[in-house]
């Protein structure tokens, strides 16, 4: 779904202005890289119609100039380092999915779609999806450690660990379309019940990570490129190419092209 309001090179703030604004949701991001997790929590608020204000998050590392931990401000602020960091009015930042989405369903518009379902049966089926994907090992965290750098190793990475990875990757995504099968026989196009909830928002975002995602859907920028190579190309592993059915492939590109903000606005430069 295309938002006519926000222009495909949008406007970001400084860390420092996001956290003394009072008013407002601001979130950080970096230009032009589809963080997951930032990128999930955009198509949250996109769903909600929660007007976001982007700020710069700093990257990882060493300033080359003056020797200092580029993040230090951010921990500052916020006792932590993660992306993306969420402000919103006075409050205190948010930097958990499970905090980020209950803020968003409580800030969102009346009139949008309730993602944390109101019966309880179906809010544990929702959570427990999210979980699988976002939290502690799942989906995203295994995806991490596949191979070893800075954020593989801030994860856990071990020659063991890596390489369990692409099979509980594999068990994820299996999860998914067996319940994506169910849910098609009661007649759902959805994660969970018979409507839209956070689960289908997460899943569909968070699996680009083993998808090859066209430009239509995510835009080729100058500091995306190798992200967009790599997720492609774990696509492709053997034990992950198995299992990822046209189903899982509908599902996603249905979610995100109805529901979310589609090409995905992520400033930078595109190529
Ligand atoms: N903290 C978030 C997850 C966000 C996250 O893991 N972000 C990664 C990038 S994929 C990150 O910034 N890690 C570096 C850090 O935490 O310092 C949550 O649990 O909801």
């Amino acid at each position: 779904m295309k938002n006519e309001n926000i222009p495909s090179s949008p406007d970001f703030i400084s860390l420092d202005e996001a956290a003394e604004m009072t008013k407002g949701t601001r979130i950080t991001f970096i230009p032009g890289v589809q963080a997951l997790y930032a990128e999930a929590l955009k198509n949250i608020c996109f769903v909600k119609n929660v007007p976001i204000i982007r700020a710069l998050h700093p990257s990882m590392g060493v300033d080359k100039q003056t020797g200092e931990d580029r993040q230090a401000r951010l921990y500052e602020l916020t006792s932590q380092t993660g992306l993306p960091t969420m402000f919103h009015d006075g409050e205190r930042p948010r930097n958990v999915w499970t905090e980020q989405l209950a803020l968003a369903e409580k800030i969102g518009s009346p009139s949008s779609p309730a993602l944390i379902p109101e019966n309880f049966e179906h809010r544990v089926e929702m959570f427990g999806l999210c979980a699988v994907v976002l939290a502690e090992d799942g989906l995203l965290w295994n995806m991490r450690i596949l191979s070893d750098g800075p954020l593989g190793r801030k994860y856990g990475y071990s020659d063991e660990a890596s390489a369990a990875a692409p099979a509980k990757i594999a068990e994820v995504i299996t999860l998914i379309d067996t319940r994506l099968i169910r849910q098609a026989e009661r007649g759902s196009r959805y994660l969970v019940g018979d409507s839209l909830t956070a689960a289908d928002i997460y899943w569909a975002t968070m699996s680009m990570c083993v998808m090859a995602t066209p430009p239509e859907i995510m835009p080729v920028t100058k500091r995306n490129k190798g992200m967009l190579e790599l997720f492609a190309a774990n696509s492709k592993m053997p034990g992950i190419a198995k299992v990822l059915s046209k189903r899982i492939e509908d599902h996603h590109r249905h979610i995100l092209t109805t529901y979310c903000e589609t090409p995905a606005v992520l400033g930078g430069d595109l190529v």
